[in-house]
């Protein structure tokens, strides 16, 4: 019951604070006087913070920084942080790896501006002290090598802002010290704002949301002059691009897009926080005068979200408009909103550089292609005077120097602008005065356009726009020559050369464009709806689609624009399917040509769809999207019995017992009190189709509690499906998939509206985690155990009075300090026990040395061992030396994180480990086996495999020779003690020279009942 009455407190806390939350709560300044700071000196950060302070900001210290980040990841809300200090606290970066909360909270969309000092070079301690993590810090939490090596450091340029930088407020240079390299700033897309003179980004921002433009890691200021750091500029970049929760938000289009449709635009816009439940909601003002929508002007009042434009738009211009909010909660006043603007698609397009070919009329001329690939023009498409990006004809020319440009395919060509030749000064005179322009479709008839202009001079500055435009009205060409017929110098010798800077061709864009998915596209649901932009007046649009790309069949014919679909739903589209092969051909038949065909693009589906991997929960139960509100449990529905699914308190998925991602579901049963069962019940509000797209099976991930009692079942609709392994696969601490065969379900697959999970059995209790509820094109396999005999067994400890060797190879052990005790393991006697002091000596057998041949280790365990120091690793087989100079293969418990076993293996040139995933330092038994199977290396626990890895066919471990074999210990071979040591129980430990199977894996590990075979 806990839950509910949870939920009835916190709605009355929310209640009490929640009206009066303003933007200050979102924006946010981290200082806290218990936390160092490195490059700003400390008078300058209260400075900071009692600015940012002053502008609404909410001040939060570390502790607050923690609960703030954790409650926006919950959240979701739009936010930023400002660092005013230059070292993170460990309350939000507790590692330096993506796993901290500082980076949750970017993953969750946040947004953080950081200054000064590399980002994490320490990791600031309450008290004072630090943590030195230099570059790995930036490395490990932002995910990439954020500042550059030492050689672009220090530079003391003065930094030079791009035009992003301009747009999101930076006014104020600094000198550049600790920049992110050039090309790096390339490969990670980050939005760079301001470079030093070498290009590198001194300041940038990593956004870490797909699409995101706004938010993310913002790095600005990189160096240590505090006193110049600019508050003003820090407050513009932190909130560039957010806005206010309580004004209207996320435009659509987003402000200031380009190549908007000019028919059939709505606008529309998220409602500001307290502009809900009013009427009217929202004044709307529209026009392609700013004053007026700046100014209120005009203006339509209504309740919708969304505003259709009413006319057509035209060609290029650009609009604005505004959004105005009633603010239900202070007494209806007016909160003008932001003014956004969008500008509609041109009439002719830019033909790109790439698709053009280039000749000229004499070998000697300079590269025709400087005149189409876009040299010596600047961002705002202003021609240099530099004549190396310039086209001119060899001398002694007569008057015939002519260029010809290719097109890709047939193009409708709108016009061509012209940069004519900008040589310095008297240069210029090269330029070409009177031109012939000739076109052709087919490279054989060539028809002369009408009406040439006269090309007008260039200015011979380096500012040069173009001056020149030819108006080709339309006509469909692959190919257009230019000759020149006189230049400005009047073509006397020497002055008989003839030179263009470059010239655009614009073409009205009559085939389907921006189809998505994007043509190689992998992973698109098998279920997908294709879209396109439609041609320019395209009556008909025509989808082939197949699986052959030379045979596609004609599926569709539909009409509309600005945007195409067709839903491939009716095709059943299979999974897993390479290459799906697809074709818009855009039709009028008023046109000539009728029909523009496009070009084939290709996509894959993906392997498998997911019905539920529980990331999208959150606690924001408000908004109904907390795990308990979409599966529905017996405190919601008495019906469901005796379950609960999620926790009591936030968070409420599971977060720390997960197969993938972040979260899995937890579903408590307690089948007391008169109920036998207890469900958890997922109501699909839009039917599935499990009977579509090859669809043979459906899998899920679960695992349990030692204690847990009761059977595991499913049902699809209301048909049951109970549990087909053993029962006793509910008390295991690892994840086990139950993969189902639809075949054998005599559901309604092609409508499923329910899935539920239960646990039968009257008085069954205890917890179940789900994860990972997918649909495989694939029917189930199972692996059945089989008893691995005593073929190729090197060596076998039972522990049974002593440490001998009972493969008959006489391989004894000796125990050192350590006992042998009961090992409380149903008919498996006794086992060893380790403290961290004992140990079990195995000698140096040549047997237990492998070169490149398979191998097998295995032994069952039981340890609580905690941390992941040297002190709290344990080794619960290994043979040969660690660390430098070793070479090894061990089985260490926590070698790489608490409570999970890895195989490591060393030939001293290549350390590969292989991990498993399930935490097993719970104090109770378990199995593992570490092999070596050809060229995999893999780990299972409790006979599911659960790690693998590739090692190379000669990856040679003969050398682990130079040290004994252990149980419970390994050789420091840096000074030749004994590390790593085990602390509790081992028992039946073997060791093959061969690569035992799945099946025989499990035997050992104890299941006597088949597995299902992870898919
Ligand atoms: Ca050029
Ligand atoms: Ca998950
Ligand atoms: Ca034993």
């Amino acid at each position: 019951m806990c839950k509910k009455l949870f939920l009835l407190t916190s709605f009355v806390l929310v209640l009490g604070s929640g009206a009066g939350q303003t933007w200050g709560a979102y924006r946010a300044a981290y200082w806290d006087a218990d936390f160092a700071q490195n490059w700003i000196d400390e008078p300058v950060t209260i400075e900071m913070r009692d600015y940012f302070a002053d502008a609404g900001y909410e001040i939060l210290d570390a502790d607050q920084l923690k609960e703030w980040m954790d409650a926006r990841i919950a959240d979701g809300k739009i936010s930023v942080v400002v660092f005013c200090k230059d070292f993170a606290p460990e309350t939000v970066c507790e590692t330096n790896t993506a796993d901290c909360t500082l980076r949750k909270y970017l993953d969750a969309g946040g947004k953080i501006v950081f200054h000064s000092d590399i980002p994490f070079w320490k990791q600031a301690i309450r008290g004072g002290d630090t943590t030195l993590w230099k570059d790995n810090g930036a490395i490990g939490i932002l995910g990439f090598t954020a500042v550059g090596p030492g050689s672009i450091r220090n530079s003391y340029d003065d930094v030079t802002f791009t035009a992003k930088g301009m747009e999101w407020g930076l006014t104020e240079t600094w000198e550049s010290r600790r920049p992110a390299d050039a090309s790096v700033a390339a490969d990670e897309n980050l939005t760079v704002l301001a470079t030093d003179n070498a290009g590198h980004a001194a300041a940038w921002v990593k956004h870490y949301v797909p699409g995101d433009t706004a938010r993310g890691f913002v790095r600005v200021f990189d160096t240590r002059d505090s006193p110049k750091l600019n508050f003003d500029d820090l407050k513009r970049l932190a909130e560039y691009g957010l806005t206010d929760p309580e004004l209207a938000g996320n435009p659509s289009p987003p402000n200031k897009t380009t190549d908007i449709p000019r028919d059939g635009l709505v606008l529309s816009w998220t409602p500001g926080e307290f502009a809900e439940g009013l009427s009217p909601i929202h004044r709307v003002f529209f026009s392609d005068d700013f004053n007026d929508v700046n100014d209120g002007i005009g203006g339509v009042t209504q309740n919708a979200n969304d505003y259709p434009v009413p006319s057509l738009l035209d060609f290029g211009k650009t609009y604005y408009w505004r959004v105005d909010e009633v603010d239900g909660a202070q007494d209806n006043t007016i909160l003008k909103g932001e003014v956004w603007s969008f500008t509609v698609e041109p009439m002719g397009c830019p033909l790109a550089g790439e698709l053009i070919t280039a000749s000229c009329w004499d070998i000697d001329d300079t590269d025709a292609n400087d005149t189409v690939n876009g040299s010596g023009l600047g961002n705002n498409d202003l021609h240099s005077t530099d004549t190396s990006d310039m086209w001119l004809s060899s001398p002694a020319e007569p008057n015939q120097a002519w260029l010809q440009y290719d097109f890709d395919q047939p193009r409708k060509l709108h016009q061509m602008l012209v940069w004519n030749y900008n040589g310095d000064g008297v240069d210029r005179i090269f330029g070409i005065k009177e031109a012939r322009i000739e076109h052709s479709l087919d490279g054989v008839n060539w028809t002369a356009l009408d009406n040439v202009p006269a090309f007008a001079q260039a200015p011979g500055t380096d500012d040069y726009a173009a001056n020149i435009t030819v108006d080709f009205n339309g006509v469909v060409v692959t190919q257009v020559r230019v000759t020149a017929l006189s230049n400005w110098a009047g073509g006397i010798p020497p002055f008989d050369q003839y030179g263009l800077s470059e010239v655009r061709f614009l073409y009205i864009p009559m085939r389907a464009r921006e189809l998505s998915p994007t043509a190689g596209s992998t992973d698109v649901d098998p279920a997908a709806v294709l879209t396109w932009r439609t041609g320019r007046a395209a009556s008909v649009h025509e989808v082939y689609l197949g699986s052959d790309p030379n045979n596609l069949s004609l599926r569709d014919t539909g009409a509309g624009s600005p945007y195409g679909t067709y839903d491939t739903t009716p095709l059943d589209l299979q999974l897993g399917q390479t290459y799906y092969y697809w074709r818009i051909d855009e039709v009028n038949d008023l046109e000539d040509p009728a029909v523009w065909e496009g070009e084939v693009w290709s996509f894959s589906t993906s392997a498998v769809l997911t019905v539920d991997d529980f990331e999208g929960y959150t606690d924001d139960w408000e908004n109904e999207e907390a795990i308990w509100e979409v599966w529905i449990d017996g405190l919601t529905d008495p019906a469901k019995g005796g379950s609960m699914v999620g926790y009591a308190e936030a968070p409420f998925a599971e977060q720390e017992i997960v197969h993938s991602g972040r979260q899995a579901m937890p579903i408590s049963y307690s089948n007391t009190n008169g109920v036998s069962y207890s469900e958890a019940t997922r109501t699909f509000d839009v039917p599935q189709d499990w009977a579509a797209h090859g669809i043979k099976s459906l899998s899920l991930y679960f695992q349990g509690l030692p204690d847990n009692g009761g059977r595991l079942y499913l049902k699809i609709n209301n048909t049951l499906v109970p549990y087909n392994g053993d029962a006793a696969d509910l008390t295991k601490t690892i994840w086990q998939p139950w993969n189902i065969d639809l075949l054998n379900v005599a559901a309604d697959l092609a409508n499923v509206r329910t899935l539920t999970i239960g646990i039968e059995g009257t008085g069954a209790t205890g917890i179940v985690y789900i994860d990972d509820i997918c649909l495989y094109p694939r029917t189930p396999e199972y692996i059945t155990p089989v008893e691995p005999g005593s073929a190729q067994l090197l060596a076998q400890y039972d522990f049974e009075g002593n440490a001998n060797d009972s493969s008959g190879n006489g391989l004894h052990g000796t125990l050192k300090q350590a006992v042998l005790v009961n090992s409380g393991r149903p008919g498996a006697g006794s086992a060893v026990e380790l403290n961290q002091v004992g140990y079990v000596d195995l000698g140096n057998p040549g047997a237990l040395d492998f070169g490149t041949e398979d191998w097998t280790v295995t032994a069952w365990f039981k340890t609580a061992m905690t941390g992941t120091g040297d002190a709290n690793k344990g080794a619960i087989y290994a043979k040969g030396g660690d660390s430098g100079g070793g070479h090894r293969y061990a089985l260490i418990v926590s070698e790489n994180e608490e409570g999970v076993v890895s195989l490591i293996c060393d030939d001293d040139a290549t350390k590969i480990v292989t991990d498993s995933t399930s935490a097993v330092n719970d104090d109770r038994w378990h199995f593992v086996a570490g092999q070596r199977d050809g060229t995999a290396l893999r780990i299972f626990i409790d006979g599911q495999e659960e790690g693998t890895s590739t090692a190379a066919a000669d990856y040679n471990l003969s050398g682990t020779s130079q040290h004994n074999a252990y149980i419970g210990a390994i050789t420091n071979h840096g000074d030749g003690s004994l590390y790593k040591q085990f602390n509790g129980l081992v028992d039946e430990a073997r060791v093959y020279n061969r690569a035992l199977s799945a099946g025989e894996i499990l035997w050992l590990a104890g299941q006597t009942a088949p597995v299902a075979k992870p898919f």
